[in-house]
C-alpha cells in the first residue's frame, strides 16, 4: 500500500510515520511537508532510508496532483497548528489549512484515492468550567481562533467533497496531545525547556482553562482504527478521558524536575482562550473498538519529560527564537 502522509515532519505526524514504519512494514511511506517553522526533518532521522521524503507545499497543485496520483491513501497532518501565531497572523492558516486542504480535496477526488482528515476539538469552541457536558459528534461547530475556524473550514470542505463528489473520506477532531517530537512553541513542551534552560514557566490568566490530554501514540493507533475500521463519510472523536487543568499540568512538570510548585510566572492571557475541552470518544470506542494505552497521565508525562531531558539538540535550536517570539507580545502578571 502506498501511502502520502502530509505534515509528516511536524509533532503528531512524525511519530505517525514512525510508528508506521516500525509496525507495517507493507506500507509505502511518502512525507509530503513545506518544513515551514514548525517541521523538523531530524525527527525522521531514524527511518530516513526507509521513506520518501518530498519538501513541498500542499497548496502546490502539480505537486499534490502526481503525488496523490501515485497513492492509495492519503492522512492529511499538514496545518499552521498554533492558536498564538494565528493570533498574530492568520494568513499562514488561511493558505495551509484551507486552500491546501482544499488542494488536497481536489486531487483525491480526480485520482479517487483514499483520504483521512486530522482535525482537532477546537472546532466545537469550548464548555464551561462546571458544565457535565462533553463534546460529541454532534456538538455544533463554534470555533474561537483563527487556527481553529480555519481547521473549521478545513472540516467542512471535507464533509462537502464526500457528498457532493463521492471522495472516500473520514475525519476525526482529536483533543489535545504530547509526548516527543513537540514544537516547543506549545504548552507542555514549552515549559520542560524552559525549566531546563533555568527560565520560569510560563501560565496564561489564572492556569485555570482545562485540556482533555492525549498521548501521541493513542491519537495515531486511533486514527489507524478509523482508516481500517471507519465508516466513510463518518467523523470519529478522539479523546482519552485526560481532562486537567493547566495549573495542574504545570504543577506535576515542576513536581518531575525537582522544582517548587510555586516556581513559575502568571502571564497575559491569550486573547479569546478557550476555557475547556472535553471529548466524549464512545462512538470511536464502541463501533471501532478503540482503547487508549496511556491511562495514567503522570508516567506519560514523565516518558516526555525524560525524552526532552535526552533529544536537547533536538528542541535546543527552536528555543530561543520561540522565546523571542513570544516575549514580543507577553508580560509578567504575578
Ligand atoms: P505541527 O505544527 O507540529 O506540524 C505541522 C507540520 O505541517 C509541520 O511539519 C509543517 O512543516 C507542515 N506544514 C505546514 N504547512 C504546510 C504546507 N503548506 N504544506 C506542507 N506542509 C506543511 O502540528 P501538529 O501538532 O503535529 O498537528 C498535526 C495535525 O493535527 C494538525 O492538522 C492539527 O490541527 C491536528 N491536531 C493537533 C493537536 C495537537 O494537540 N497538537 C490536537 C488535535 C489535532
Ligand atoms: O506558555 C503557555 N502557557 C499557557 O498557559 C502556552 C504556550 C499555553 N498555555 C495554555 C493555553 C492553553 O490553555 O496551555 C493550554 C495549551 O496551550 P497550547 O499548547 O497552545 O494548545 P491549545 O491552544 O490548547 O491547542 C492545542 O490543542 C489542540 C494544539 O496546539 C492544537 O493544534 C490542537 O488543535
Amino acid at each position: 500500500m502506498k501511502l502520502l502522509v502530509t505534515g509528516g515532519a511536524g509533532f503528531i505526524g512524525s511519530n505517525f510515520v514512525l510508528s508506521t514504519v516500525a509496525q507495517r512494514p507493507e506500507v509505502e511511506v511518502t512525507v509530503l511537508d513545506a518544513l515551514t517553522y514548525a517541521g523538523n526533518r531530524a525527527s525522521l532521522n531514524s527511518i530516513a532510508d526507509r521513506i520518501d521524503f518530498v519538501h513541498g507545499d500542499i497548496a502546490d497543485r502539480p505537486l499534490v496532483d502526481r503525488l496523490v496520483g501515485e497513492s492509495d491513501l492519503v492522512v492529511h497532518f499538514a496545518a499552521e497548528s498554533h492558536n498564538d501565531n494565528s493570533l498574530n497572523d492568520p494568513w499562514p492558516f488561511v493558505h495551509t489549512n484551507v486552500i491546501g486542504t482544499t488542494t488536497l480535496l481536489q486531487a483525491v477526488r480526480d485520482h479517487d484515492v483514499r483520504y483521512h482528515h486530522i482535525s482537532t476539538d477546537e472546532v466545537y469552541g469550548d464548555l464551561e468550567l462546571d458544565d457535565p457536558a462533553r463534546f460529541t459528534e454532534s456538538t455544533p461547530y463554534n470555533p474561537s481562533s483563527p487556527y481553529s475556524s480555519t481547521k473549521a473550514s478545513s472540516d467542512l470542505l471535507v464533509r462537502a467533497w464526500a457528498r457532493s463528489f463521492g471522495v472516500r473520506a473520514t475525519i476525526s477532531n482529536c483533543s489535545n496531545n504530547y509526548g516527543p517530537f513537540q514544537h516547543v512553541e506549545k504548552f507542555i513542551p514549552r515549559q520542560i525547556t524552559n525549566l531546563l534552560s533555568g527560565k520560569r514557566p510560563k501560565l496564561y490568566g489564572a492556569g485555570q482553562n482545562v485540556r482533555d490530554w492525549i498521548h501521541v501514540d493513542d491519537h495515531n493507533h486511533a486514527v489507524w482504527t478509523i482508516i481500517e475500521k471507519g465508516v466513510l463519510g463518518e467523523t470519529y472523536l478522539i479523546g482519552a478521558d485526560g481532562e486537567k487543568n493547566n495549573r495542574e499540568v504545570l504543577e506535576e512538570i515542576l513536581k518531575e524536575t525537582g522544582n517548587p510548585s510555586d516556581a513559575f510566572d502568571f502571564v497575559t492571557d491569550r486573547p479569546g482562550h478557550d476555557l475547556r475541552y472535553a471529548i466524549d470518544s464512545t462512538k470511536l470506542r464502541t463501533e471501532l473498538g478503540w482503547t487508549p494505552q496511556y491511562v495514567d497521565f503522570r508516567s506519560g508525562l514523565k516518558a516526555t519529560i525524560d525524552w526532552y531531558r535526552e533529544n536537547e539538540q533536538w528542541w535546543r535550536p527552536q528555543k530561543d527564537a520561540t522565546e523571542s517570539s513570544y516575549a514580543l507580545t507577553e508580560s509578567v502578571v504575578s
